[in-house]
């Protein structure tokens, strides 16, 4: 039995204005360079779940209609975010005209197992580990089923997770590689699409696995760059502690995302950049408490946070460690006086670098069913739009063209050769700073020593 695990790769942004303007500021299109490549976790986890009598290898494809297709498969997994779910159908039709079986997980088979059913041979909704082992035992016995549900089956117990085929990747392709620590959130915000959908349940995985993955990873690839795919790694304080003494020793540089109670703790922030943390990616969504009244909707935790967001970036980053400002625009509350706002927020915050996207409705969550009631999505099935970076609903106190026109005259002031070098800037004056505070305070010349008394005895 041979499996292809069959990743889509690549950034996806519709509008090719946006595209073409963001690909213009070089401090963007290096980022989008550097993130483009991140292969997919979740297919390499997998695959380290795949008994040794099955052979299994991980290929990318980028333009999944041009693309020659590798036939010596029995059955490809392919994996699919909502952008890219259409290419994920046209190219599973493509393997199932070779009689290859497909098989389709990951976070929009989950949101929307039932237009995934039209256009596979098996659905895995949910995480992929707690129905893996079963899904190949029938793969093998020629009797797959066309479905199999993860989510009845309660949370994957991190503390089994596997080794994932970190191997199977080419070399000197990926400047960064995914490690996951956690998965879930302890916050329920009513756009999120991310790991809380595949199962809510907040999780941390044990440290010794998580190092043993960095361990593997260094094995492998010459100085890695290590980017943790989580939601919200710092989220449980205690257990960041743990895995910060436990990655301490490993020498690899790392970024995260964490939402911004990290800030409460700075003991924590100072043993995270002492342990290689360069990067913190904080969804703020929005500066303003209006705008973001309600989006949390377990106890409106964010709106109730941003009286503190500009203090909580000070003491993350005077530690040495940069703060990436991710802020959503088009929020119910927002108007076309929210874009200078905006400006004047991150200008005025010392934020070392900033992400702003678009409110995206994806398919399966409580922003996208609401919007569809209120008759304000643009068009129903536009998965391709759910880039974060195309507009696809109506905003409330705007026009579409207001948003767009906003969010470009927004993306070309925030990156402005001469804002990007006021922040970088900034961001170097918390490291000299950082570095004089650490250095221990220099003794008087000695001439001065004679003046003071000597002590007794
Ligand atoms: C790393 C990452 C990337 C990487 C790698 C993507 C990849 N192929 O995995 C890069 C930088 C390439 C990337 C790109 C994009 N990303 Co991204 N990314 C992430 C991030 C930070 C972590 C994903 C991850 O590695 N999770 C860990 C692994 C273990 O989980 P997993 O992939 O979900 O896999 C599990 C299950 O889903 C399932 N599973 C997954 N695949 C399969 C396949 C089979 C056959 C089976 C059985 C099971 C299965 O089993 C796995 C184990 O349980 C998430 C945020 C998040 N925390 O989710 C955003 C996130 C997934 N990205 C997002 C978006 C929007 C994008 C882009 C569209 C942005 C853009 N405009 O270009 C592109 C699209 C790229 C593409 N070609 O599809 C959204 C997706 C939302 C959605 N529902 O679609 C997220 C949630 C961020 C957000 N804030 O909303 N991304």
């Amino acid at each position: 039995m041979r499996i292809g695990f069959i990743a889509i790769s690549g950034l996806r942004v519709c509008d090719d204005t946006l595209l073409r303007l963001g690909l213009s500021f070089p401090s963007l299109a290096g980022r989008a360079e550097q993130i483009e490549a991140l292969p997919s976790l979740g297919l390499l986890t997998l695959a380290g779940m795949t008994p040794s009598r099955i052979e299994v290898e991980y290929l990318e494809v980028r333009d999944v209609d041009r693309e020659s297709l590798p036939t010596r498969f029995d059955a490809v997994a392919l994996s699919t975010l909502t952008a890219t779910s259409k290419e994920a159908y046209r190219l599973a039709r493509r393997f199932r005209a070779e009689g290859i079986l497909v098989i389709l997980g990951g976070l929009h088979a989950t949101l929307v197992p039932e237009e995934a059913a039209r256009h596979v041979d098996c659905v895995v909704v949910g995480e992929g580990e707690p129905v893996w082992m079963e899904l190949l035992r029938d793969l093998e016995a020629g009797r797959l089923k066309p479905r199999y549900d993860a989510r009845g089956r309660g949370p994957f117990d991190l503390a089994r997770a596997p080794m994932p085929r970190f191997e199977l990747l080419e070399k000197d392709r990926y400047p960064r590689f995914t490690i996951q620590t956690q998965r879930g959130c302890p916050l329920s915000c009513d756009f999120c699409a991310a790991s809380m959908r595949l199962s809510p349940v907040f999780r941390n995985k044990p440290v010794a696995k998580v190092v043993a993955e960095i361990r593997r990873i260094k094995e492998l690839f010459q100085h890695p760059f290590i980017e943790f795919a989580d939601d919200n790694t710092f989220s449980n304080k205690r257990h960041g502690r743990e895995l910060v003494e436990g990655i301490a020793g490993e020498g690899v540089s790392w970024f995260t995302e964490s939402d911004v109670s990290l800030a409460d703790d700075e003991d924590l922030v100072r043993m995270m950049r002492d342990a290689g943390c360069r990067q913190v990616l904080i969804g703020f969504e929005s500066p303003r408490f209006d705008t973001l009244d309600g989006v949390e909707t377990r106890s409106n935790w964010k709106a109730r946070r941003t009286t503190r967001y500009l203090e909580a970036i000070e003491r993350i980053q005077k530690h040495g460690i940069a703060v990436n400002g991710c802020f959503i625009l088009g929020m119910d509350g927002d108007t076309v006086a929210s874009f200078d706002d905006l400006f004047r927020f991150v200008r005025d915050s010392g934020l070392h670098d900033v992400q702003i996207t678009y409110l995206t409705p994806f398919p399966g969550t409580p922003l996208h069913q609401r919007l569809s009631e209120e008759g304000r999505l643009l068009v129903e099935e536009a998965s391709e739009r759910c880039t974060l970076f195309d507009i696809n609903f109506e905003p409330s106190h705007m026009s579409v063209g207001d948003l767009r026109e906003g969010y470009l005259k927004l993306l070309s002031q925030l990156y402005s050769e001469e804002q990007v070098q006021a922040r970088r800037r900034n961001f170097r004056l918390h490291l000299r700073q950082r570095v004089r505070s650490a250095r221990p305070a220099a003794a008087p010349p000695a001439r001065e020593q004679s003046a003071s008394p000597r002590p007794k005895g």
